[in-house]
């Protein structure tokens, strides 16, 4: 599913964010030591290399809804942009934070000139969060931060699963930016 909204290309896809060597930048479903972990954290931690926890260490401790934006060491991306959602039920407001990962990734990325940027499904995996309202909020704040981006013209959903896909494809199709 593919989808050209004022100017920028939003896009799902099934795979692994860590092999993506056609984006700019990839975005980790990180832990707020940002250490290699499970999902999407192991995934990029092992492609990377230990460099990459290294370079982390700079960063670390991060709060739910951060985002930090490190290089990608031995990925065939730019950079890595690290963000932590929240754990469901426990971090509140949960749908802000979540928000927040994807409005704060999406600003590290414009603040380095990023075009084009892959996002897992932040917070759905270990973190719990059901997989229909955390599409929906991911899209919403895509949706309005668009009039605002200058360089990132590409957004691609990575997701794991076809039923994830699925799901992602139908809301991106059906769900209309604010202005529509
Ligand atoms: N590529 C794309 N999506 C993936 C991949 C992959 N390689 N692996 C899993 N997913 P999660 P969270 C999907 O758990 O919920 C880690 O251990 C997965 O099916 O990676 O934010 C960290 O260290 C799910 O839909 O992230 C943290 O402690 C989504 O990506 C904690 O988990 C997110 O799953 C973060 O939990």
């Amino acid at each position: 599913m593919k989808r050209v909204i004022k100017g920028v290309t939003l896009e799902c896809t099934t795979g692994d964010i860590s092999k993506q060597p056609d984006m700019d930048a990839i975005v980790n479903a990180a832990n707020a030591q940002l250490r290699i972990g499970g999902g999407v954290a192991g995934a990029i931690h092992r492609a990377a290399g230990p460099g990459l926890e290294e370079e982390c260490r700079l960063w670390a401790p991060i709060r739910p809804g951060e985002a930090v934006i490190t290089g990608a060491h031995r990925l065939p991306n730019r950079y890595v942009i690290h963000c932590l959602g929240p754990v469901y039920g426990a971090d509140e407001p949960a749908s802000e934070l979540l928000a927040s990962c994807y409005l704060n990734s999406l600003r590290r990325a414009e603040e380095k000139g990023v075009r084009s940027v892959a996002f897992p499904a932040i917070s759905t995996g270990a973190f719990g969060y059901p997989i229909e309202p955390a599409a929906r909020i991911a899209f919403t704040t895509i949706f309005q931060e668009l009039p605002w981006l200058s360089s990132v013209k590409h957004i691609r959903f990575v997701l794991f699963s076809e039923a994830d896909h699925r799901l992602h494809s139908k809301l991106l199709e059906k769900m209309s930016p604010p202005s529509e």
